[in-house]
């Protein structure tokens, strides 16, 4: 059940949820900390934050809420992309942040996993290629996966071996119609690459028109969980893409101000979402049923 009241939510046994939630962030932690990565705290409000626009599965561009703080315009976060690339910047080489992100859909087809407040671990690593991250993930999702089979769970979790198939967005359109789809008669996880979409996910200098960037979609009708890609660093690449996004330059002023100087470094990176991670390890039908103060887009939220 999706619409709540306050005693359903409180009444509601999610306790088992919770226990898989608490094991799956600390497999997920520990798999980049021992791999390197620093643990950044998470940015909630920012003069700057991702556009998430064009999204090729968005109808419209969201509006990030903006709150007047000390005289000046604040937008929360949709995500932290721009904060892991300035992270970059300033010399931390491979970060991660369990980063709380807001994204109020004006969505009204319900398809399960769409929450307008969750919480992605999103990483970045200077100088990486698209393969690094990808198999980077892969090997913390069958690791994942294989651990997840020991917490005798009702559900029996997927074996899963890397390299995970790949598909690139055109294909997957080509033989299944639909990424949907796909996911729904797909047996493991799988990436679809090559997607236009926001300014900072790279263009293939070699295949103009063709874009370094992966999602990751889980099987059995669970759909994307997974998103990232290499990154655009030059200054004029940014602008000529933003601009042909019709994106406001001067809302993006700090960032380009860096890009500009030169101070952007090539990277590559992606974001888990934990809610939608949670939901499949546990078989849940809805993302509100992982989520104790549930934010479904379209249903105020109780508490
Ligand atoms: N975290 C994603 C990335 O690293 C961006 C997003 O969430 N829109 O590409």
């Amino acid at each position: 059940m999706v619409d709540m009241n306050a005693l359903q939510i409180v009444t509601r046994k999610i306790e088992p949820t919770i226990e898989v939630q608490t094991k799956v962030i600390d497999y997920m932690t520990r798999y980049m900390v021992e791999r390197g990565f620093k643990w950044l705290l998470p940015v909630m409000l920012s003069s700057i934050t991702d556009p998430l626009w064009p999204d090729p599965a968005a109808e419209e561009a969201l509006r990030p809420p903006e709150v007047e703080v000390y005289g000046s315009k604040l937008r929360l976060t949709h995500s932290m992309i721009l904060h892991k690339q300035m992270a970059i910047a300033m010399g931390l080489d491979r970060i991660f942040i369990l980063s709380p992100n807001i994204r109020l859909e004006g969505r009204s087809a319900d398809d399960g996993r769409h929450a307008y407040e969750f919480t992605q671990l999103d990483f970045e690593i200077a100088g990486a290629s698209m393969d690094d991250v990808m198999g980077l993930i892969e090997g913390m999702i069958s690791g994942l996966f294989r651990e997840a089979r020991s917490w005798g769970l009702e559900r029996e979790v997927p074996r899963v071996r890397p390299p995970f198939k790949r598909f690139t967005l055109w294909e997957i359109e080509e033989e299944f119609g639909s990424e949907e789809e796909a996911s729904r008669l797909m047996e493991e996880p799988f990436w679809i690459t090559d997607i236009e979409r926001e300014f900072y996910d790279r263009e293939d200098p070699e295949r103009p028109g063709h874009f370094r960037n992966y999602d990751l979609y889980l099987p059995e009708g669970y759909g994307e969980v997974s998103s990232g890609g290499e990154r655009e660093w030059e200054y004029e690449v940014i602008v000529r893409k933003m601009r042909k996004a019709g994106i406001s330059l001067e809302a993006f002023r700090p960032y380009l101000e860096v890009a500009k100087a030169g101070l952007l470094k090539p990277s590559a990176g992606a974001g888990i979402g934990i809610e939608r991670l949670v939901r499949y390890i546990v078989g849940a039908k809805h993302v509100a049923e992982v989520q104790p103060f549930p934010r479904i887009p379209g249903i105020p939220a109780v508490i």
